[in-house]
């Protein structure tokens, strides 16, 4: 078995330690970060997610898998973010009203201060309300909202309107796996972006 294909067997295990020892030593093998992340840990991730659905597992194993999918991109972050970078603007981050998912908000999190913007992590379960204020009182450019749930997809049109409402110069960006660009043209958001990295980039664009 490849290195990648451990780290996403024992991920599904939830072995914290080991998956984190892995993807040090896979680093230290010369594999791309990117790769390890993709290949590695959201696979292990997405094997999780899909036993989750069909009740072949459940909460306690999805939260021990989420504990070792942190374990592991803890130490990709220094590889993931580039050192240095000067800061090219602010964005208020958060998952939804109602929502408590936060493994790909933190990814979205460390992909933009990888390239240079300051992030307001707001956290889970935040209400539209929340974003508005702290968009304000941090002078942010953006609020990037993150929504695992169907039944939770709707608080961003909140966040939407309320945005447009207050007259701050703020742009809004949604995503997270039930989110589509259709859903995002349909509450008028200004940005859907399907991963992490495009968030990243998309954040950058809005900011230079
Ligand atoms: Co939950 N859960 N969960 N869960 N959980 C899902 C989302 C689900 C699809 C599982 C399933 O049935 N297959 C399902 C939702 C079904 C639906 O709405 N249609 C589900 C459910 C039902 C639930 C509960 C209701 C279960 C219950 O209690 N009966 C409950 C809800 C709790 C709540 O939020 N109120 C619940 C609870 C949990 C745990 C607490 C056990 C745990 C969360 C732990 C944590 O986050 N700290 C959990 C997990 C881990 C999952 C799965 C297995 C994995 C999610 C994940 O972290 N993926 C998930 C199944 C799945 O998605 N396949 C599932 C890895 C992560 C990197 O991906 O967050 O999609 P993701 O982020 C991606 C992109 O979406 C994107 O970037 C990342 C990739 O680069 N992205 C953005 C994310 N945010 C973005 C923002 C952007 C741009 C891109 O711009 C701003």
């Amino acid at each position: 078995m490849g290195i990648l294909e451990e780290i996403s067997t024992l991920l599904q295990q939830g072995r914290a330690p080991k998956v984190k020892s892995l993807v040090a030593q896979a680093i230290e093998e010369g594999i791309e970060p990117q790769k390890i992340l993709e290949e590695g840990l959201l696979s292990g991730m997405s094997v999780v997610g899909e036993k989750f659905k069909n009740d072949q597992v459940f909460v306690p194993e999805v939260l021990i898998a989420a504990r070792a999918m942190n374990a592991g991109t803890q130490v990709l972050k220094p590889y993931l973010i580039e050192e240095g970078v000067e800061e090219k603007g602010t964005v208020v981050l958060g998952t939804v009203k109602g929502d408590l998912h936060d493994i790909g908000k933190n990814l979205v999190k460390m992909m933009m201060e990888g390239k240079g913007l300051k992030v307001i992590d707001l956290g889970v379960d935040v209400p539209a309300e929340t974003y508005l204020q702290a968009a304000r009182e941090n002078n942010a450019r953006i609020i990037a909202c993150s929504a695992l749930l169907t039944t939770t997809m709707g608080e961003m049109k909140n966040v939407v309107d309320m945005a447009k409402a207050s007259g701050l110069d703020v742009k809004v960006m949604i995503g997270g796996a039930p989110v589509t660009q259709d859903f995002a043209d349909s509450i008028g958001a200004d940005c859907y972006t399907p991963d992490a990295a495009s968030a990243a980039e998309a954040a950058l664009a809005f900011c230079s």
